[in-house]
């Protein structure tokens, strides 16, 4: 095209045409270098956040406290009535009123011995009642859930759930649980989009055995487990990390009814010694993203308890060919999203 030969109007226009483009093109430059600066600061606050996700309840400072320390408590989480309808389906299950699919119910390695102790006095904890309706309105509580987001993101499976007995102790201490990392027991990963929620039933104290955490424990390895050498015996699958410094900070944590702690999977904790005549309740739920991939673990440092768990569950169901990985894929459940692997 000759422009020469065009109307000075025409190219005037065109000018005015291009000069207009070129700014909106200048403007855009302008805009889109603001937002890559604001994406850049973005970033640079998101890699101070590992561990947890800005989607959720908790605030920047409670998100700060779970990135350097592995756990958080939420006071007052789950109303008193909720827990006394779990309490009351334990109770029943106990009594044998509720028999559910794929639920596993503990004795304690004590209190099995024994010839007195019936219904609820003897069970030490039940495991895996994501199939029980009634009980897996616990993982599903939306007050809970709104916090898992946090660790998980939007996709949630509850993955390994627990009601816990913890008996008084009969002088044999084996009402402790050692001290372990969860992740021991999960073959799936990233393993921080991981999380337990774990709610105290009533006043849960040192008397009584309350959690004891390792704070920043969470940023570890996962170490060897195996039975502890103790000398009043070790409740099944109780293992725990064979060495760690004894002079770790420790933290006690007391919670009142309702309180619920989220603790991160390679955060080391365990429970003490229940020194008073009641039966001290906690109910859990670990929840992972849906979109957490299972692994092999043979020969690392979860083949133990990997064989140990398969073999139980290939008893058990009579599924001969049955792999770890089968062991979860049954009893975990979606609690919110979509299932993706898990
Ligand atoms: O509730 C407790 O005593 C501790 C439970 C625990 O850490 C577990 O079962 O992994």
């Amino acid at each position: 095209m000759n422009l020469f030969s065009k109307s000075p109007t025409f190219i005037r226009q065109l000018f005015c045409t291009i000069s207009i483009q070129r700014l909106e093109t200048i403007n855009h430059h302008i805009r889109f270098s603001s937002q890559s600066s604001k994406a850049i600061d973005n970033n640079k606050q998101q890699s101070e956040y590992r561990f947890t996700l800005p989607t959720g309840n908790l605030s920047n400072e409670q998100r700060q406290f779970y990135e350097k320390n592995g756990f958080i408590v939420i006071r007052s989480l789950v109303k008193p009535e909720s827990l006394d309808h779990f309490r009351k389906r334990f109770q029943d299950v106990c009594l044998g009123k509720v028999k559910v699919l794929g639920m596993t119910v503990m004795k304690d390695v004590a209190i099995a011995k024994s010839e007195f102790a019936d219904g609820e006095k003897a069970i030490t904890k039940i495991q895996d009642f994501t199939l029980d309706d009634e009980l897996f309105k616990y993982c599903c509580l939306p007050d809970i859930v709104k916090y898992v987001e946090n660790f998980t993101g939007p996709n949630i499976m509850a993955m390994h759930t627990m009601l816990i007995n913890k008996p008084p102790d009969p002088g044999t201490q084996s009402s402790r649980h050692p001290l372990h990392q969860d992740l021991y027991y999960f073959p799936f990963r990233p393993v921080d989009r991981i999380v337990c929620a774990w709610t105290a039933m009533e006043k849960i104290n040192r008397q009584n055995g309350c959690l004891v955490v390792l704070p920043g424990s969470h940023t570890g390895e996962l170490k060897e487990h195996g039975y502890p050498d103790w000398k009043g015996g070790v409740n099944k699958m109780y293992h725990g990390i064979q060495q760690f410094d004894p002079n770790t900070k420790r933290e006690h944590l007391e919670m009142e009814t309702g309180d619920t702690v989220f603790f991160h999977p390679l955060l080391i904790h365990g429970s003490g010694t229940n020194r008073s005549p009641g039966f001290r309740k906690a109910i859990s739920c670990h929840y992972a993203d849906s979109a957490c991939e299972y692994i092999e673990v043979e020969n690392s440092v979860q083949d133990y308890i990997s064989k140990e768990a398969t073999a139980i569950f290939r008893k058990k169901t009579g599924i001969e060919n049955a792999r770890f990985e089968d062991v979860w894929k049954i009893k975990s459940r979606l609690v919110q999203g979509e299932r993706i692997n898990l």
